[in-house]
């Protein structure tokens, strides 16, 4: 508890921290909530330098993003400190001439361990989901997304690629190969089911990929995992802001659009053990769409509009790969709960790709007719 306390206190807050205590499920970083004497409530994160090579560029992209959202929000009249992420940066007292060498030096701690640490304010009377509950709450967080966009339509400065090839398939499917290749755990032998769900549709994936290549579809700033669990909400079920911006970078909307679908429109969990329980529920679809599309039918391209259903199949898709991939690789990548996790979420996936599949026609026609 010590270290935690002298890792917040680095950073410009108040220094009488009462308490440190853990926060939500991130797969990937460790999230702390830091509440001190005077009220204030902030987000300690360390962040998984594994996964982010270059926290500093990540942190830098993240306070860029933000300050130009701070200001649209502050010209419409709204609360920059509530509908925006705000970062902490470094108590410049605790610097020492090393650390100001170092690029961007203001906006992390690189403890003598080696991590990465980042700080942002504490949101006060913001809810999270693990689930859209309701179609309202979806149609709201659709709206989110879209407004998100929306602010950084005109967004021009280049960010610096957090994760290589993220959302781009071509690259997975090359990581991919590698992993069956090294087969590390040994796993390769039972998996020629799952395999071929992956193989069996890896020309589709591609061709969609394709059009992102060659410009067809457009390429925007976007936030890149949009799970439910990565907006704040506020009491009444309105979005407060986006939150985990790690993979805010240049990508096309649509992945925006389609990892929300995945999350929103599950019936089950991520990782249901439970199949029976997964699948996609159209209602939802239909909710989060109309949300998502009164904020940006004006601006989305025809081949945007022409692709948007078929994102989901891709985001949901490669999420199936990508938990497959990290089973094969020995679970090197997601925090795993027991030792066949990435299998069990491989599994619910891809009951939940499947259900996109047979529900598609639908889910065109809905896009169609907003
Ligand atoms: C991870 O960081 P978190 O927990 O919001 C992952 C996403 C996956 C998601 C699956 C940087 O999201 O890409 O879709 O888990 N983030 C990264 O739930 O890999
Ligand atoms: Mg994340």
């Amino acid at each position: 508890m010590k270290a935690f306390f002298e890792i917040a206190a680095r950073f410009d807050i108040d220094c009488n921290i009462e308490e440190i205590k853990p926060l939500g499920p991130g797969f990937i970083n460790d999230t702390f909530i830091v509440r001190t004497s005077g009220g204030a409530k902030y987000i300690l994160q360390r962040k998984n330098h594994i996964v982010f090579p270059d926290v500093p560029g990540m942190m830098n992209n993240i306070v860029m993003v933000t300050e130009h959202i701070k200001s649209k929000v502050a010209s419409e009249g709204g609360d920059p400190m509530r509908e925006v992420l705000t970062v902490v940066k470094r108590n410049p007292s605790t610097l020492t001439e090393e650390e100001k060498e170092l690029p961007y030096c203001d906006l992390y701690y690189k403890d003598a361990e080696g991590n990465f640490w980042a700080m942002c304010v504490f949101i006060e009377g913001s809810v999270t989901y693990e689930k859209a509950d309701t179609p309202s709450l979806a149609y709201k967080g659709g709206q989110g997304i879209g407004k998100f966009q929306s602010q950084l339509s005109d967004f021009t400065t280049p960010l610096s690629e957090t994760i290589k090839g993220f959302h781009n398939i071509r690259w997975r499917f090359r990581q991919w190969e590698e992993s069956l290749r090294a087969d590390a755990a040994g796993r390769v032998k039972d998996l020629a089911e799952e395999i071929g769900w992956i193989e069996s549709r890896k020309e589709e994936m591609l061709r969609f990929w394709s059009l992102v290549e060659d410009g067809t579809i457009p390429t925007r700033v976007t936030h890149n995992d949009t799970k439910i669990s990565n907006i704040l909400f506020d009491a009444e079920g309105d979005v407060l802001c986006v939150i985990d911006l790690d993979t805010c970078m240049s990508s096309t909307s649509l992945n925006d659009f389609g990892d929300a679908i995945r999350s929103y429109t599950n019936t089950g969990a991520e990782d249901d053990r439970d199949l029976s329980k997964v699948g996609m529920s159209l209602e939802m679809f239909k909710a989060y769409t109309e949300g998502y599309l009164s904020e940006r039918r004006d601006t989305l391209s025809e081949s945007e509009l022409e692709w948007l259903a078929f994102s989901a199949r891709y985001i949901t898709f490669e999420q199936v790969l990508r938990f497959l991939m990290d089973y094969i690789d020995g679970d090197t990548y997601y925090k795993t709960n027991a030792p066949d996790h990435n299998l069990v979420r491989t599994h619910a996936q891809y009951k939940l790709l499947r259900s996109m599949e047979e529900q598609y026609d639908k889910m065109v026609e809905i896009v169609r007719n907003f």
